[in-house]
């Protein structure tokens, strides 16, 4: 245990020139220090590699934000993105930076309930009051943000999003036939020439070519995470290893892409040795669902304080943003970006009807992770997860595979509630 006092660390100076709320975010700032040190400091058995992950966390709100602000000072793009559907491959060959901007957190959604309905999606509540509430250095930091029409609350929020900050909003198609891959084709080339009319040069077909490598090498390492997570004892924590899966949105590719693969060295050698972070008796959960942005650890944390050690996550915050690489063979323009729309084209978000695909996802992860039972996590008011959790529920009792459904939102209301559930899930698991 790390008896270390955790912080994240203050930049007021540089959070007031970007407009901030520096007296209400300073005291976020204090309160995810104190959340982290619980959650995760404590832990035993950690990896050490993992102290790279902590330095992240407490350079969230500066060390990183610095690093961003060079880019954007250099006239490079700096893009705000809400869904893997955004190609930051894109962004990254203009020599720009691709953020996922967070919407994991209950303390802004009071800020969009005063203009958003308050019946729609926590994720999305949380996302533009991070904006309307100026609590977020990175929200601050963007050129601009790009949207997406996957879902009725994302997309009619961005209309109400770029009073404040400019909006651009890709259509994603909903079903995935010839014609809908010609679409998406047509709405990456208009995000690539927007993101050229803001760094002011053309993207080359070299820069293409090496975007796609790197971005590929950052997914290659989550994908060496994910299969060590399969062995038993779990060689860490799904806590730790969600972390670092909302860590891959905001830290820069190249460096970290090499943290984690120095993690996953240490994390082999663990294997090696027969040592966990749980012991190998522990009930062994796959989670899957909608996405957990930072900082949502709800679930992960109620599930684990139990007893159990979470293996994996079936979620874009997790291997649907990973398990897909783009080939690499194309060379030219036209080529390199049919090759990144076949690859974005395979991502299987429930906004898609039909996504049978995902099912068939699902279960696969489930036999590779080596769980023993899946945790069906839907955010309150997410129609598309909710309503396709039937077929994923289906799926699971056609194999016998012990399964739990939940809904929530970020409040602490019902954890007494989800926490007798989940009890009561990981006693079947167990017997
Ligand atoms: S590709 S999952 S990141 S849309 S949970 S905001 S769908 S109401 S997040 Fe998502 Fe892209 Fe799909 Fe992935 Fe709407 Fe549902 Fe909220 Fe959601």
């Amino acid at each position: 245990m790390n008896s270390k006092k955790f912080e994240v660390a203050a930049y007021p100076k540089m959070w007031e020139d970007l407009d901030m709320d520096v007296a209400r975010f300073d005291k976020a700032r204090l309160m995810l220090g104190e959340a982290y040190e619980k959650l995760f400091l404590s832990q035993a058995l950690r990896p050490e590699k993992m102290a790279y992950f902590d330095d992240m966390i407490s350079e969230i709100f500066g060390g990183r934000i610095k690093e961003i602000l060079t880019v954007k000072k250099s006239g490079k793009p700096v893009v705000g993105t809400f869904c893997v559907y955004i190609p930051e491959e894109i962004v990254v060959a203009a020599g720009g930076v691709c953020i996922g901007l967070c919407g994991g957190s209950p303390g802004s959604i009071p800020d969009a309930e005063k203009i958003l309905p308050r019946n729609i999606c926590p994720m999305v509540k949380s996302a533009y009051g991070f904006k309307a509430g100026r609590i977020c250095p990175y929200f601050q930091a963007v050129d601009f943000v790009y949207g997406e029409t996957t879902c009725d609350a994302k997309k009619k929020t961005w209309e109400i999003l770029d009073r404040l900050v400019p909006t651009y909003v890709m259509e994603i198609p909903q079903m995935k036939r010839a014609r809908d891959r010609a679409l998406w084709l047509e709405e990456v080339k208009d995000f690539k020439a927007k993101v050229e009319e803001i760094s002011g040069s053309a993207v080359s077909e070299d820069n293409l070519a090496g975007a796609i490598r790197l971005i590929n090498r950052k997914r290659l390492a989550l994908q060496r995470l994910t299969k060590l997570r399969a062995n038993n004892p779990a060689p860490i924590s799904g806590k730790d290893a969600l972390l670092i899966e909302q860590i891959a949105f905001y830290d820069e590719p190249e460096r970290f892409a090499a943290k984690v693969n120095e993690l996953c060295d240490e994390l082999e050698d663990r294997v090696k040795a027969g040592k966990g972070v749980a012991g190998d008796e522990s009930p062994r959960v796959m989670v899957s669902g909608t996405p957990m942005a930072l900082p949502n650890w709800k679930v992960h944390n109620l599930l684990e304080s139990a007893g159990a050690v979470v293996v994996n996550e079936e979620s874009c915050i997790g291997t649907r943003y990973f398990k897909d690489l783009i080939d690499e063979d194309g060379g030219s323009m036209d080529e390199q970006l049919a090759n990144l729309t076949d690859r974005y084209m395979q991502i299987d978000c429930s906004c898609f009807t039909p996504n049978d695909e995902r099912v068939d996802q699902v279960l696969q992860e489930y036999r590779q992770s080596g769980a023993q039972g899946i945790l069906h996590y839907s955010l309150q008011f997410c129609h598309t997860y909710n309503i396709e959790e039937i077929k994923i529920r289906e799926a699971c009792e056609g194999e016998g595979i012990p399964y739990l459904s939940i809904e929530t939102d970020y409040s602490p209301e019902d954890v007494g509630q989800l926490q007798t559930r989940i009890e009561a899930f990981l006693e079947q698991i167990g017997n």
